[in-house]
């Protein structure tokens, strides 16, 4: 049997290299082993988007490198969430019907793919999960709590002039009076556990691995 971590170090350079069959043909081969798609989704594609992320950064690469990469990573993201799903769930059966969570990207902010990431793990995780998208209204983030019965409240957010708005939907939650119905859990690069405490979040997760084990401990809550 190979090297899963191989496998995953080779996705990884297929995302940074902008190579959507070659990432399919891979995604296909980790499927076909019987590897654990999540593991491939977060040390291969992660990984390769985040190398990218860091060379658009230093000015190496520029917006059209970085969609051609996203578009390499979703095609292996939509063979291998296939997968995911078919694994089995961490929680146990019993509490998944209460685990009713929403994700969403804070208005302003189109950035969605760490959001994707996260939500197929949480799902996989055995958390039902609507996802309300990007560049969402403060309202809907407090129609989802309100109206939907949702009681874990994911919000992502990629830049440091869009990040405040998660603040903006936690007084939102209170000016309703459905802040005590809710956890709230922020994430996104420049989100840190500091600023997720002074906005009033319940809880913060660096990555999509976090994120679920952060769920697992406010659902528990
Ligand atoms: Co833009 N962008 N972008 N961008 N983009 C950044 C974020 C930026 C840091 C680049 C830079 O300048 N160095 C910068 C923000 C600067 C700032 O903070 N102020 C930036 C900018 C400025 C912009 C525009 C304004 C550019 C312009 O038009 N002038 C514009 C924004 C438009 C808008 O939103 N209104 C823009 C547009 C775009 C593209 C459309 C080209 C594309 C987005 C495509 C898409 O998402 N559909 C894009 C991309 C791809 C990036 C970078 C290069 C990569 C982001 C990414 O996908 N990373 C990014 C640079 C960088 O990050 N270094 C950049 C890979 C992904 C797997 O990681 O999203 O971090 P990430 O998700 C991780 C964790 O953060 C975490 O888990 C995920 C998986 O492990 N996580 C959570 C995420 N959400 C979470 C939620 C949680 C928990 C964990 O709990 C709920």
């Amino acid at each position: 049997m190979p090297d899963p971590g191989h496998l995953y170090a080779r996705l990884a350079d297929a995302v940074a290299g902008m190579q959507p069959a070659l990432v399919a043909e891979m995604a296909r081969q980790v499927v076909a082993q019987g590897l654990p798609a999540r593991e491939a989704i977060t040390e291969g594609l992660a990984v390769g988007m985040r190398r990218m992320g860091e060379k658009f950064a230093a000015r190496e690469c520029f917006v059209p490198e970085v969609l051609l990469a996203a578009k390499a990573m979703y095609a292996g993201f939509d063979i291998l969430k296939q997968a995911v799903g078919a694994e089995e769930p961490t929680g146990r059966v019993e509490e998944r019907v209460t685990r009713r969570a929403a994700l969403g990207v804070v208005q302003g902010d189109i950035h969605d793919i760490g959001k994707n990431i996260v939500k197929v793990m949480v799902q996989a995780a055995g958390f039902e999960v609507a996802d309300l998208g990007r560049n969402v209204p403060v309202e809907r983030f407090v129609q989802a709590v309100r109206d939907d019965g949702v009681r874990l409240l994911g919000i992502s957010s990629l830049m440091t002039t869009t990040m405040v708005r998660m603040g903006t939907v936690i007084d939102a939650l209170k000016s309703a009076g459905v802040r005590d119905r809710v956890k709230v859990l922020v994430g996104g690069a420049p989100v840190s556990q500091e600023f997720a405490r002074r906005v009033g979040a319940d809880g913060w997760a660096a990555d999509a691995h976090g994120a679920v084990l952060e769920f697992e401990r406010l659902a528990r809550r």
